[in-house]
């Protein structure tokens, strides 16, 4: 099942002002088409993590989606699960994102039931999970407190339980860090967006989406406590992987 949205026009007309990019109920109107033609790959990673679900939560098992938007993940995951009484709770700081995923929860009416919770996943207490999920939610966490969240999350695992971390990545080489933003901006072109669009987006996004590399991704995986790690999807820019308590 695919979510449907209004097309996003939100930085199609010349803004004499660019402001800084927040989830608000603009954005959340038009979200699943925005992410789905800004992020190359983001439907396949959704299935993925519903096939994920299928394979490492047991019976009565929780699960964690941080920074759920419209709980895309979350249902992914309640789709996935094959065991029975298990638990999924779907959470983030924007009101408007979390009014529309009550919608898309009610239209799915998942087998596994999903808690919608309002509030910041720096505070969300993580309690005995088989699977959380960070689904380019951690590259709008303060790169200071990363470390402080991703130790909350290992902690708070299953032993075998698994954390899924999809990101935007920088690259320290320059030459491919060009390449890859380049590649991008193709990307988005080539879904529709035009270059003005792809460009008031890219400010907007500039004091508000952080992005590290792959190896300080890895390197925080493993401080943290988490024992194995694979980068599992990659489509320039953009990756995922699973780490494994
Ligand atoms: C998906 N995972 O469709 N606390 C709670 N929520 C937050 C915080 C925070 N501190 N910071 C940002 N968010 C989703 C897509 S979008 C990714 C995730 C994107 C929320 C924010 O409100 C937004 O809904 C989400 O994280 C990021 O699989 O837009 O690039």
């Amino acid at each position: 099942m695919t979510m449907q949205s209004d097309r996003d026009r939100l930085y199609a007309e010349p803004l004499e002002r660019v402001s800084d990019f927040v989830f608000d109920a603009k954005v959340a109107e038009v979200f699943p088409d925005m992410i789905n033609r800004s992020v190359p790959g983001y439907g396949t990673i959704i299935r993925m993590i519903g096939l994920l679900a299928a394979r490492h939560v047991g019976p009565g098992g929780r699960c964690y989606d941080l920074g759920c938007s419209l709980g895309a993940s979350a249902l992914a995951m309640a789709r996935g699960i094959e065991a029975p009484g298990c638990r999924i709770l779907a959470v983030d700081n924007s009101p408007a994102m979390l009014a529309r995923a009550r919608g898309e929860l009610i239209k799915a009416g998942p087998a596994t039931p999903i808690d919608l919770i309002c509030a910041d996943i720096r505070d969300v207490r993580i309690r005995r999970a088989s699977m959380v999920v960070l689904n380019f939610t951690l590259q709008f966490i303060p790169p200071g407190e990363r470390d402080e969240l991703l130790r909350e999350i290992h902690d708070n695992l299953l032993p075998g339980g698994i954390l899924v971390l999809s990101e935007k990545i920088a690259f320290a080489d320059e030459g491919f860090q060009t390449l890859f933003s380049d590649m991008h901006h193709q990307f988005k072109k080539d879904q529709g967006y035009s270059d003005l669009e792809v460009s008031q987006k890219r400010q907007s996004l500039e004091r508000v989406l952080l992005p590290e590399t792959l190896d300080g991704h890895r390197a925080r995986l493993a401080r943290v406590g988490f024992r194995r790690q694979a980068v599992w999807f990659q489509c320039f820019n953009f990756v995922s992987l699973l780490a494994v308590r």
